[in-house]
């Protein structure tokens, strides 16, 4: 300390300071590396889209090797190509095809994430049980499995069910609050089995939603009441008419769209792509969008406005 305290009284310019700074874990704010404050946001993610007929493919193909007892959950992680990343979709949320087998139980277990699936093939006989509550999925279905519930699934139907699995495990490694934990049994006991769910947004309770919504530029929106649970994400569908298009706007908010049915094309920033059912499509934060229905369709929004609004950090511009 003696020698340290010496060597920086004994400096005779900023040359001789900056590497006694640094070995004392210093740095000078006016000679960094990297600016700390920019004029507006430069999100690190790209803008990128998912091919769903190629995912169900390559979960099948998985499906070969791997069961459910090995993998606990049989997905496939839609991670966003920059720099070492191999998870995040979006800055806060991951995306994920998941399938599962008849006869197959995806054990049960809970953690800090809150966890949400868009269902886009499934024959009645699967569910998630949620808190011991059994919740079926059916093609187009929500189901919610918030932070810290004991959550499982299984399918008892005779074919291969597929679906969407989106997480805020990005902003929970971001905060770093995480906890995991195993249930320590195989099955999840049953107590149970609703007709309706606050954790559960049937297709067709959606859709009759829809029709009652108003339309605007041949779109509607129907936004799913998930705040009671949901703390971090808001989730909306959105019903476009052949050639319409949302509205060309970007925010400060991550989005990530899934498609339920119809075919369009989507601008985001740079990337021109066509969409299909079970598309996935990643739009960053600050990322200009449009998104554009060929046919009649059906897009499913996850997006992290409530975080950022909480946060005062929440910002749009046309
Ligand atoms: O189904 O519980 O895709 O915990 C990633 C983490 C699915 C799940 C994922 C999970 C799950
Ligand atoms: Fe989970």
């Amino acid at each position: 300390m003696r020698t340290t305290l010496q060597s920086v009284q004994s400096a005779q310019s900023l040359d001789d300071l900056y590497p006694l700074l640094a070995a004392n874990h210093l740095t000078a704010g006016w000679h960094k590396k990297r600016a700390s404050l920019w004029k507006t946001p430069n999100t690190a993610f790209l803008p990128r889209h998912w091919s769903y007929e190629l995912g169900r493919l390559a979960l099948d193909q998985a499906g070969r090797w791997i069961g459910t007892e090995l993998a606990e959950r049989r997905n496939l992680l839609l991670f966003n190509p920059v720099g070492d990343n191999d998870y995040d979709t979006v800055r806060t949320m991951v995306a994920a095809y998941q399938m599962i087998k008849p006869g197959e139980y995806a054990r049960p277990h809970r953690h800090t994430p809150n966890a949400l699936r868009f269902v886009l093939d499934a024959k009645p006989g699967v569910f998630s049980v949620v808190d011991g509550v059994q919740l079926p999925m059916l093609p187009g279905d929500v189901l919610l499995t918030p932070s810290g519930c004991w959550h499982s699934h299984f399918n008892d139907s005779d074919s291969n069910a597929y679906w969407i699995d989106i997480l805020d495990v990005p902003l929970v490694h971001l905060l770093e609050p995480m906890f995991f934990e195993e249930f320590g049994q195989a099955h999840q006991p049953v107590e149970q089995q609703p007709l309706s769910h606050p954790f559960w947004f049937q297709s067709a309770q959606v859709q009759s939603e829809l029709n009652q919504a108003p339309q605007t530029g041949g779109v509607r929106r129907v936004p799913l009441h998930t705040a009671d649970h949901f703390l971090t994400q808001a989730l909306n569908f959105i019903q476009l008419q052949p050639q319409a298009s949302t509205q060309k706007h970007r925010s400060t908010a991550s989005r990530i769209f899934s498609v339920a049915q119809g075919s369009g094309h989507a601008t985001v920033g740079e990337l021109q792509v066509t969409w299909q059912p079970g598309d996935v499509l990643a739009v960053p934060s600050w990322t200009e969008f449009e998104i554009r229905a060929h046919e009649t369709s059906l897009l499913f929004e996850v997006n992290d406005e409530p975080t950022l609004k909480k946060l005062g950090f929440y910002k749009e511009s046309a």
